[in-house]
């Protein structure tokens, strides 16, 4: 039996992470692999508790929006990914740490070394396997999302916080590479697809 594995996604706003998820369902599938899907912040009561406040606090000082992702992480980690992991499933997280990396430690300008500590503290050993970035021009991201109507307190920030994220997950994937794809998200969604199911079929000697 192959060994259960974490996988993230990540990306900006609008990045089309949903469709990278039905994506990696899809190879998942084919290999026959259980897994369950989830998300963060949130994928279990507590931690959806923490994400009506992180999104729709009307402010929220950095600090405490960096405390509260890693409060609802910890509970998706001790409640949902441990034990799905432990239980031999596969788990495909629709944003994980590095999310935090690139919004509080980059948009934000806390800093990568504050969430290091924290994701040390917080995350452990549960790392994910393997990450797909989704990398997009923030703009092109945000004009997509714009159709949904209300943005939710973070989407609502300006266009440079947008541009240091994508500079961070950008480091970030360097700073991993040995785990990381990035995927270019500007393409079509059948293109993105495609490049996804492609770069999953790459890793599968490393991941089963
Ligand atoms: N956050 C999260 C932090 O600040 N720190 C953290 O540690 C964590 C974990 C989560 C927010 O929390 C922040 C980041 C976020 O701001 P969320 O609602 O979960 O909030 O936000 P997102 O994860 O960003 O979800 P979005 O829905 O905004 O983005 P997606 O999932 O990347 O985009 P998706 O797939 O819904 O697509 C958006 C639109 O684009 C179209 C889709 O049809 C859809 O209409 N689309 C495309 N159009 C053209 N071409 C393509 N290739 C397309 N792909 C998708």
């Amino acid at each position: 039996m192959s060994k259960s594995r974490l996988i993230t996604l990540e990306g900006s706003e609008g990045a089309g992470k949903t469709t990278a998820l039905k994506a990696i369902c899809k190879i998942l599938d084919k290999w026959q692999i259980e897994y369950i899907c989830t998300r963060e912040p949130g994928g279990e009561p507590t931690a959806e508790k923490i994400r009506e406040i992180l999104l729709n606090s009307d402010h929220l000082h950095a600090k405490t929006e960096l405390l509260l992702m890693f409060a609802s992480r910890n509970e998706h980690i001790e409640n949902v990914i441990k034990p799905a992991l432990e239980s031999g499933k596969w788990v495909v997280s629709d944003r994980y740490v590095d999310a935090s990396y690139a919004y509080q430690g980059g948009g934000r300008e806390l800093g990568f070394e504050t969430v290091k500590w924290m994701d040390e503290f917080i995350v452990g050993k549960t790392q994910a396997d393997y990450t797909i970035l989704m990398d997009i021009d923030p703009q092109v991201g945000l004009e997509r999302i714009k159709i949904r109507g209300q943005a939710d307190r973070i989407e609502q920030e300006s266009l440079p916080f947008f541009y240091r994220i994508a500079k961070a997950y950008r480091r970030k994937a360097k700073i991993d590479a040995h785990k990381y794809t990035v995927i270019d998200a500007s393409k079509s969604i059948l293109k993105v697809s495609q490049a996804i199911e492609q770069a999953m079929d790459e890793q599968k000697e490393k991941l089963l």
